[in-house]
């Protein structure tokens, strides 16, 4: 494939780090975003005789910084070639009556408000240049609701139809949408869900052999390298250890 510019939301960690790692091993110019700069240098470093890597600490969250940020891109990252929006979370697990309005918030932020900034700031310039493609982080989670989903199934299913809304809206240019509907994986995702609590992370993913980070980079990459006439609108991912659970039914004692 063609040299790339690709601009990767949350590359600081999980599936965002691994995606860094494929496309800047295959020498495409990278821009990484994320909170923990730390990560992106730590990327940088590895794989700047390799690639191009402009990176930066951003809050997806903030509309401002987004701006702000792409208003001061250095004259060769400007094109951007694909857009990934992978940052994202989800907080808790407790039912609906239990959980927290903080966190409900903070998921709607980042998988919802963070993904559309993103799209809306950079989506002209991509029609101007009728080329580009949008990869959109979903998830099993907006197809298949589960107990303490709630909020979090709700911002997937939001991007999973907002994906394919921008498909009926980019009729007639050469743009591509895809949504990535991954399942079971081991990232910092659980870490991140349970607050901090490890071993509640690693009891999840015991006996299951889980989908890793570099798994989705091997997908999306190869997603990016078909021929610009075709189109992956959503790609649906789990583990062979991880199938569906039948409709749940409750009786009466
Ligand atoms: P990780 O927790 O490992 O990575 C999440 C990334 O998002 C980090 O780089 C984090 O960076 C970034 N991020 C979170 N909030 C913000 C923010 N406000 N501003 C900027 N960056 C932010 O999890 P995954 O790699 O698993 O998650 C990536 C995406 O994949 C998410 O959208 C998640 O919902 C989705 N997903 C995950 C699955 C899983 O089971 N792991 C399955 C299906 C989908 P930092 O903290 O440094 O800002
Ligand atoms: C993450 C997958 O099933 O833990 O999006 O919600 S799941």
């Amino acid at each position: 494939m063609d040299r790339k510019t690709v601009l990767i939301t949350g590359a600081s960690s999980g599936f965002g780090y691994a995606m860094a790692e494929k496309f800047a091993s295959e020498g495409h110019n990278l821009i990484l975003l994320a909170r923990r700069l730390h990560k992106l240098k730590e990327l940088h470093d590895k794989y700047k005789g390799k690639a191009k890597i402009f990176y930066t600490q951003l809050d997806v969250r903030n509309l401002n910084s987004i701006e702000n940020f792409k208003s001061e891109l250095p004259d060769k990252f400007e094109e951007i070639d694909v857009l990934v929006n992978n940052a994202g979370l989800a907080l808790g697990i407790e039912k609906a009556h239990e959980a927290s309005i903080d966190d409900w918030l903070a998921m709607i932020d980042t998988n919802v408000k963070g993904l559309i900034y993103f799209t809306r700031l950079f989506l002209p310039d991509m029609v101007k240049r009728n080329r580009g493609h949008i990869i959109n982080m979903g998830s099993i989670a907006g197809t298949y609701p589960y107990p303490g989903g709630n909020v979090y199934c709700a911002t997937k299913a939001f991007v999973k139809q907002f994906s394919l809304a921008l498909r009926a809206d980019l009729l007639g240019t050469n743009i591509r949408v895809t949504n990535v509907e991954p399942g079971h994986s081991e990232t910092e995702f659980s870490v991140v869900r349970f607050h901090g609590d490890a071993t509640k992370a690693e009891n999840l993913y015991k006996g299951t052999k889980p989908l890793s980070g570099s798994d989705i980079a091997e997908i999306v990459y190869f997603i990016t390298s078909l021929p610009e006439y075709i189109n992956i609108n959503r790609i649906e991912i789990m583990p062979v250890c991880q199938a569906f659970s039948p409709l749940a039914l409750h009786r009466k004692e």
